[in-house]
């Protein structure tokens, strides 16, 4: 082989495996295990997903993530004072404009096998559920993967509106340490939370502004022709929203944050 290309070979061998790590990395955050779904109606049931904890907390000498996870906590927008995008401009109706519930509506797995202790996080109304937690006992070892399952149901995009896909955007804390929000390092929490303002945005540490999304294909009903190419809807948890809803109570007692 001549010189210059084995030095072309190499470059590439190089930019290749730093794609991976890289790739890597992105894939060992906190996400959904199955991010795209398609709509569900009521006959095809539910969706089955799980929170998927890459990694636990980085310990502050090498940054190597060796601390255990005691707990984490999951939180999907309300539809209430949701902050929405339509092809990224900003919406001021509500999410009822595009999906049928006007929320997406979550059922927990019961699961005991890594956490002791789980419960939902109910909405204002006191019935729906916009979210869930799972902690206590003797926790998520640094080094393992955590599948936390949930299922999604009943996922039905407005069939008159002009919806090609409606993204979720959610809130997850992956707690290593129980602190109040000034506590929040990288040895102590894990913050998978969109940057919108609320107590949870941790600038500056491992997550920032780096959520775990559901997308929901249109699938159910035909884009009614006069829509041309669709839109695509995000719509994200506001501030007010997460710094009501992202928190751990037990028995009526806040136990995360402090
Ligand atoms: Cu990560």
């Amino acid at each position: 082989m001549k010189r210059s290309n084995q030095l072309k070979v190499f470059t590439l061998t190089v930019m290749i495996s730093m794609l991976l790590a890289l790739a890597q990395n992105t894939f060992a955050h906190t996400r959904l295990r199955v991010p795209v779904i398609e709509e569900n109606t009521a006959n095809h049931g539910s969706t089955y997903n799980d929170v998927v904890i890459g990694h636990g907390c980085q310990n502050t000498t090498d940054g190597a993530s060796t601390i255990d996870t005691l707990g984490t906590v999951i939180v999907f927008p309300d539809g209430k004072d949701s902050i929405i995008t339509v092809n990224g401009a900003p919406h001021d109706g509500t999410l009822f404009d595009f999906i049928v519930k006007g929320v997406i509506p979550i059922t927990k797995v019961q699961d005991r096998s890594i956490f002791t202790h789980e419960d939902y996080i109910k909405a204002q109304d006191g019935l729906t559920n916009v979210g869930f937690w799972v902690g206590g006992g003797s926790g998520l070892r640094a080094g393992f993967r955590g599948l936390f399952p949930f299922t999604t149901a009943g996922v039905v995009i407005q069939p008159d509106s002009c919806v090609k896909s409606i993204t979720f955007v959610t809130a997850i804390a992956d707690i290593c340490e129980i602190t109040d929000p000034s506590g929040f390092t990288d040895a102590t929490v894990q913050l998978w939370t969109p940057a919108v303002g609320s107590i949870y945005d941790g600038a500056g540490l491992h997550g920032y502004d780096s959520p775990a999304t559901l997308k929901v294909n249109r699938s159910a009903t035909p884009l009614p022709e006069s829509c041309g190419e669709g839109v695509d809807v995000v719509v994200k948890p506001s501030a007010e929203q997460l710094n009501r809803d992202l928190q751990i109570k037990l028995d009526g007692q806040k136990i995360w944050p402090r």
